[in-house]
């Protein structure tokens, strides 16, 4: 079946760029002593020395690998620097790698449309001040062209024996007779080199890049030379660069996809794919992920560049490897504990700093049961609305945790040492938050509001509360379970990358999408909205729920004189009203109430409620001061809601609710919950 192509964009010029060595540099900048000696960054975990997170390149010359545990790399390079990853709360803490991650995206977005991928990576859109180059000041004007600039990796550049590297770069990016798209790459390659040494002036770090016309072939470029290179990918050079790329190596095939590409197709490299027709690689893979299959194969990603400086979600998680693996309720509820509060901290620095709020808390867990046929059993992964408030984080992460275990020991209880026959141990717990949206311009009391919310009831620890209470943006969401294969802890404490292979791929910064997560990564699906919550029964998604904005049908008659959000959105996409009219209506009132907030009361009385309540504590919100951005970083539904709120016709199910609960089709409602009693 035909699928609309992605836009080739191959004129655009996108760049990666990924530190190099990033927390040694992090450490070696707190201890300049130590540059230039081979030094490594070992994990919180004194056994054999500590697992080795990040080697330098000196140290890599010596033989010293991330995969090794401290004695071995003293082994192997007498001289090595351990540093040990900084600890709070019993666990590695990253803050330090995060706030340096930060300095470099700070001096990186400046040039262009900037989106953070990881704790040290970046992608650049350079496009426009590509184009601007070659309009005003193309390279063959220049009088001399930077030094950096020449010493990059041209893939496919033709060079005669006994020409000089450096004149052959200034020839490929001075060639008059070259097409657009290369031109456009030439100006890349002096943008990208300026950029990476204004990193290094105003961070000490160095950084390696990838420039090509799409994200997928630059950050496959930015790795091929490294440290404190950059390598360009010209349109010609595509085909050449995938034919021998081996398939687990492109961004999203290195799990399941991957292998079955290798064992169902007998694929090897990313060029064998072009033997299958995009109907064949359809039949096998379904229509969307055939056609990805068909088109990266042709070095073909439409993926944007997503003009994105903040994490999309934030967690915290350590493991628990061999004999520390965790055998009590206590010894799990005292380590959630300590992951809610770091989790917490986070999310008060968002709101403070960023007027960013999520919605969603999610448990996940890696454990194994002895003496059980079903060792391998996954831990189901669970999740529902985050309450803000640190003590509710703490006791709702460990209702997850409990249902999960319930769910995972079967029928047969979960006492992990009273029945020999069915014991537990965890090696690896993780709290994330996502889900995570700006708060809208003009709602100063809305940190007021999220920081007063006390007596709110929590997900039980029999699953999830029946009736959810709209605390937070998307309190609809009922409890859920993450049945991805792909589901794995976002992971602080690293030692798991090297010992569990549920975790691989999930290393680094956990606030950050891991870029080598496929598409199902939970983390990356819940933040983009991409993934079904399945639902779970006792959640509320089976119970009738009412809430405001939905029930009054977005009228404010119906609604006790108060718009919803709905409205808000209307009147202000969808309805074009007159200068007078719409400096009139533009200010309206969203109430909050402090204190105990739920979505399933009396709906007269909560109306009632809210009149009286919104002399207690409002905030104006004025429809002029929305930002376009904040529907785009609604969660999915909540955008499909709005939308549909643009093409009235075009609405599922117009004036009902889904599934005929009134909950699922309440989201946006309870984006901004009207506050009741
Ligand atoms: P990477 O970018 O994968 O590696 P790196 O920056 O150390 O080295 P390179 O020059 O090869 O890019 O990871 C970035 C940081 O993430 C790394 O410095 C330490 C951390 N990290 C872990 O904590 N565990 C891991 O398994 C990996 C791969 C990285």
């Amino acid at each position: 079946m035909p699928v609309a192509r992605p836009e080739t964009s191959d004129a655009r010029v996108i760049a990666h760029v990924d530190m190099d060595c990033f927390y040694v540099q992090v450490e070696q900048r707190k201890q300049p002593e130590l540059r230039g000696l081979p030094t490594a960054v070992v994990q919180y975990n004194e056994w054999q020395g500590g697992a080795l997170i990040a080697v330098s390149y000196e140290a890599r010359g010596c033989g010293v690998k991330r995969s090794m545990r401290g004695e071995e790399a003293k082994a192997a390079c007498p001289e090595i620097q351990l540093v040990q990853v900084p600890v709070a709360r019993g666990k590695a803490d990253l803050n330090t790698y995060r706030s340096a991650g930060s300095e470099v995206v700070s001096i990186l977005a400046q040039s262009g449309k900037c989106e953070r991928a990881s704790i040290d990576e970046v992608y650049l859109d350079l496009t426009d001040a590509a184009e601007s180059m070659l309009a005003d000041a193309p390279p063959e004007s220049l009088e001399s062209i930077d030094e950096e600039a020449l010493k990059s990796h041209i893939l496919g550049m033709t060079r005669e024996d006994g020409d000089d590297f450096k004149e052959s770069v200034r020839d490929w990016i001075c060639r008059k007779d070259a097409d657009r798209r290369d031109k456009l790459l030439g100006c890349g390659i002096i943008i990208v080199a300026e950029l990476r040494k204004q990193v290094l002036k105003e961070t000490e770090f160095s950084c390696s890049a990838g420039i090509a016309h799409n994200k997928m072939l630059a950050k496959l470029a930015s790795g091929m030379n490294k440290p404190a290179q950059q390598t360009v990918v010209p349109y010609a050079a595509v085909q050449e660069l995938l034919s021998s790329l081996p398939i687990k190596k492109m961004k999203q095939l290195g799990g399941k996809l991957g292998t079955s590409l290798q064992t169902d197709l007998g694929i090897d490299t990313v060029g064998d794919l072009l033997q299958f027709s995009e109907t064949k690689l359809q039949e096998h893979y379904g229509v969307n992920t055939g056609t990805w299959l068909w088109n990266i194969a042709r070095g073909i990603s439409g993926e944007e560049v997503q003009g994105r400086l903040l994490p999309k979600s934030h967690g915290s998680g350590k493991t628990f490897p061999g004999p520390r693996a965790l055998r009590s309720l206590s010894n799990v509820q005292h380590w959630l504990n300590q992951l809610s509060e770091e989790l917490y901290e986070r999310l008060s620095s968002d709101l403070e700093q960023n007027k960013r709020i999520a919605s969603t808390l999610t448990l996940h867990a890696s454990a194994f049961r002895s003496k059980d046929s079903d060792s391998h059993k996954k831990f189901p992964s669970k999740s529902c609305p985050l309450r803000y408030g640190v003590t509710k984080i703490q006791e709702d992460a460990f209702n997850l945790f409990q249902a999960a275990l319930r769910e995972y020991m079967g029928p047969f209880g979960t006492k992990p040492q009273g029945n020999k026959k069915e014991t537990w141990r965890i090696t690896g717990l993780s709290v994330s938050a996502s889900k995570i949206v700006d708060i809208p311009s003009g709602t100063s009391s809305i940190m007021r509001y999220f920081q007063s919310q006390s007596t709110i009831p929590s997900c039980s620890a029999s699953g999830c509360p029946q009736e959810h209470v709209a605390v937070t943006p998307s309190a609809s969401e009922s409890c859920s379970e993450q049945k991805s294969a792909e589901a794995a802890m976002p992971e602080e404490d690293i030692t798991v990358t090297y010992t569990s292979p549920d975790l691989d791929n999930s290393y680094r910064d956990s606030d950050m999408v891991p870029e080598k997560f496929p598409c199902q990564d939970v983390v990356s699906c819940l933040s983009t909205g991409a993934m079904e919550f399945p639902t779970q029964s006792g959640s509320n998604r089976d119970t009738p729920t009412k809430t405001i904005g939905r029930k009054t049908n977005n009228s404010k008659e119906k609604n006790g004189g108060m718009p919803s959000i709905v409205d808000i959105f209307k009147n202000y996409s969808a309805t074009p009203q007159s200068k007078q009219e719409t400096q009139e209506d533009s200010t309206v009132s969203l109430t909050s109430k402090r204190g105990n907030l739920s979505s399933s009361t009396s709906h007269s009385s909560e109306v009632n409620q809210e009149v009286e309540d919104r002399r207690d504590t409002e905030w104006g919100y004025k429809v002029g001061e929305i930002d376009q951005s904040v529907f785009d970083e609604l969660p999915y539904e909540i955008q499909r809601e709005y939308r549909s709120l643009l093409r009235p016709n075009k609405r599922p199910n117009a004036g009902k609710s889904k599934g005929g609960d009134g909950s699922a089709s309440s989201s946006i409602a309870h984006y901004f919950p009207p506050l009741k009693r």
